[in-house]
């Protein structure tokens, strides 16, 4: 009911009040474009590494070097995968803990960053290849404010230009920028990438720029050859972008959507990385990369450890947009007084000391890597658990609707007071 929303705005306001003023790039690309780009299945162990002596993301190594890159920013999906990590970006929310919000609360009420775009004057637009029926997108899109979606009708898809889930990487951007270009700026756009999908298939030569690793498990050893085609995809778009001018005009957010090699791939996983995976290695293998590319601002290697529910408030930070009492899970990434902190959706946690593994209810120190006792990671899973259940309330008890003029009035005075 209303009263569990006003003590779930109330932790919430205390986390956002820990931060205190807003950080340095509060409004720095205020009334940019913004484009998302869902990079699929990427995880961070891919980035800056070399597999036969060739980089395995060139681009997007380059890429990072001239922007905001974060490495140590995980992702937070649970079952709803994609779906969960477009969630939790356009809402700070979590997913669920089973199944997919997409396709159980797709009409429920919130407060999404297309909305508040939108009011804000811009417009909200979603590309991507696939069906727009899969995970209930083109219901759940309506729900969050996108004006437009162009799937995969709009597309223009063959046997040849094809692979896997569907439209391959490259000829999805190409086919995108004359829908792109016809579009009102400012915009919001997110491109969802497809063809680094499990099982990581290649149907033609030009798709291979890299050999395959070999482990002898197929789906690792073609992982680095789809993720080496997405990179090369990315590099197409940016070309793309300078070529129609508004890469200028633009601010580019790219994200690892969750993981791509699962558990069931650590014996193959051990031998890439050289290491055994025990659980504190299997909560590090979440990380996925995070790029933030602002044209004509100087980048630099960000270190906060984080995760897609920070991404509303960093985002809307950006934009010099501050939703006050909004029920925001996540912080600026930016702000010079967040905490190192963040949730997997089983409940594990990483911060800047420690690493909290919900599988066998493991604590690690991150120096030394060694496993400590579970005394010390008490207070954080505490913590994860109270946060992912408020969340669940939320979702569940489709509590925002009830975030009227009055509940904000509410919370305002509270937070004055608390000051
Ligand atoms: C499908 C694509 C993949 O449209 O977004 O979804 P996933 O299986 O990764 O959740
Ligand atoms: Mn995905």
């Amino acid at each position: 009911d209303s009263n569990e929303l006003t003590e779930i705005l109330n932790y919430v306001n205390s986390q956002q009040g820990k931060m205190g003023v807003h950080g340095k790039y509060f409004g720095k690309a205020k009334g940019k474009n913004v484009v998302l780009v869902s990079l699929e299945s990427t995880q961070n162990f891919v980035m800056d590494r070399k597999l036969h002596g060739q980089e395995i993301t060139p681009f997007l190594n380059d890429l990072a070097d001239d922007s905001f890159y974060f490495d140590n920013f995980y992702h937070n999906t649970g079952q709803g995968k994609t779906s969960d990590a477009e969630f939790l970006i356009d809402n700070s929310l979590y997913g669920l803990p089973r199944g997919a919000v997409y396709t159980t609360n797709a009409s429920n009420e919130y407060n999404a960053t297309p909305e508040i775009l939108k009011d804000n004057g811009y417009n909200p637009i979603v590309f991507h290849g696939n069906h727009d029926s899969f995970w209930n997108r083109d219901v759940m899109y309506q729900t969050l404010g996108y004006d437009k979606f162009y799937s995969k009708e709009e597309y223009h898809v063959t046997d040849e230009n094809s692979v896997n889930y569907g439209l391959k990487d490259i000829p999805f951007f190409e086919q995108s920028m004359p829908m792109l270009n016809k579009e009102k700026q400012p915009y919001y756009a997110k491109f969802i990438t497809m063809t680094n999908h499990y099982p990581y298939i290649t149907n033609n030569k030009n798709m291979e720029m890299i050999e395959p690793a070999n482990t002898g498990d197929g789906s690792v050893d073609r992982y680095f050859q789809t993720v080496r085609y997405e990179d090369e995809s990315i590099k197409k778009f940016f070309k793309l972008m300078k070529e129609n001018g508004q890469y200028k005009d633009t601010i580019f957010v790219l994200y690892g959507d969750h993981y791509g090699i699962s558990e069931n791939h650590n014996r193959a996983m051990s031998e890439i990385l050289g290491k055994d995976i025990r659980p504190f290695e299997h909560v590090q293998l979440q990380k996925v990369p995070l790029i933030i590319h602002i044209p004509g601002m100087k980048g630099k290697d960000m270190h906060t450890v984080g995760g897609e529910i920070d991404l509303k408030p960093t985002i809307l930070h950006l934009l010099g947009i501050d939703e006050k009492n909004d029920v925001q899970f996540g912080t600026d990434l930016f702000s010079k007084n967040r905490e190192d902190f963040t949730i997997l959706r089983d409940g594990s946690v990483v911060t800047d000391k420690y690493v909290y593994a919900a599988e066998g209810n493991k604590c690690y120190d991150k120096s030394t890597e060694k496993e400590i006792e579970a005394e010390t990671c008490a207070p954080l899973k505490e913590k994860a658990d109270k946060e992912l259940d408020y969340s669940d309330k939320v979702v569940y008890g489709d509590l925002l609707r009830f975030m009227d003029s009055e509940q904000k009035e509410k919370a305002d005075k509270e937070k004055e007071e608390s000051k």
